[in-house]
């Protein structure tokens, strides 16, 4: 056998190898899960934005509504000239309502994981905001993180749409929003929140008739496949989205249909028949359950935007 060759290793980027070491670990635990973050490849973006546009998944409509209906509003909290950072780039039709309402804003700086779909977001604004300083950031919001200080003083204004904070645990969303505020070095928090309601309405977004979330959820065993030469068969793992009403959060699973065994970076691990993986929270609030754990997390909630239903929330708070 050719040595060079039984040498040779997958060559991944620092995105895979980050993905690999979570994997590995989520899966080696007693209960096993595998990290939300990773849903987001380009399969996984492209499968977000048709979940964003089913019938039943109310959240970015209604989002996108209330920013637009209060775009002026907000860009008066914002102030004028103010830097503009995004945790997580998202949506650019979200950003794009604010840059559009904001005062001189003085940069638009997104934070992100994926450095790809970046590049996106900075050649689509380029073009459209030509005065706009662009200041694109990889990187994990999750882990404590400083941006350089750009000359003169400049009010910084958080954006974190999209209810993402609900992907976190109550002990996790206080603390990432305590680095938040210390990362906005005293600037306001723009951010989007989903809202506690009739289960079924909840169920039902995380369920679709079309089967969307099913291919979302099940699109990271695939993503594992080619990014990391799993052998996961999707086909084997069922998708499972039960509203929690006690912990007042979905908990999104893929549970194992059968006995089997999967291969992933050299290690073989086990799945017991109905055995689930754990793939996702999120959290559901009350406005004031909310603005109550923002207030622990050192903010003034000040102003709050809900549609008519109360499906959805978008609150400014600001930093004391
Ligand atoms: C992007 C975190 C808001 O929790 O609703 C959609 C992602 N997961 N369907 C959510 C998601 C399943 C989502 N967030």
């Amino acid at each position: 056998m050719d040595t060079n060759l039984a040498r040779l290793q997958t060559i991944t980027s620092p995105e895979q190898d980050r993905f690999a070491d979570s994997l590995l670990n989520g899966l080696r635990k007693t209960s096993k899960e595998i990290a939300c973050k990773y849903f987001y490849d380009e399969a996984g973006s492209r499968l977000f934005d048709a979940i964003c546009d089913l019938p039943e998944y109310y959240q970015t409509r209604t989002e996108m509504t209330l920013l637009a209906r209060h775009a002026v509003e907000i860009a008066a909290l914002m102030g004028d000239g103010a830097e503009i950072v995004e945790f997580g780039a998202g949506s650019l039709r979200k950003i794009r309502v604010l840059l559009d309402a904001a005062q001189n804003p003085r940069a638009y700086t997104p934070l992100d994981i994926s450095g790809d779909y970046l590049r996106n977001v900075v050649r689509s604004l380029a073009a459209d905001y030509p005065a706009l300083t662009l200041r694109p950031l990889v990187g994990d919001f999750t882990l404590p993180l400083e941006i350089p200080a750009l000359p003169g003083p400049v009010r910084r204004a958080g954006f974190f749409p999209g209810s993402t904070i609900g992907n976190f645990k109550p002990d996790a969303a206080m603390a990432l929003l305590r680095r938040m505020r210390s990362t906005l070095n005293g600037g306001g928090l723009l951010i989007g929140v989903d809202l506690v309601k009739d289960p079924a309405r909840l169920h039902a977004a995380y369920n679709d008739a079309a089967g969307i979330t099913a291919l979302f959820n099940k699109n990271l065993l695939i993503r594992a496949n080619r990014e990391l030469g799993a052998d996961f068969d999707p086909e084997g793992f069922a998708h499972y989205a039960p509203y929690n009403a006690a912990a007042h959060r979905i908990e999104m699973y893929l549970v194992s249909l059968k006995r089997q065994s999967v291969n992933l970076c050299g290690q073989r691990f086990e799945f017991a028949q109905g055995e689930p993986v754990h793939t996702e929270d999120s959290h559901k609030y009350t406005i004031e359950s909310f603005r109550e754990m923002a207030a622990r997390a050192g903010f003034s909630p000040r102003a709050v935007w809900t549609d008519q239903d109360r499906l959805f929330s978008v609150h400014w708070l600001e930093s004391r």
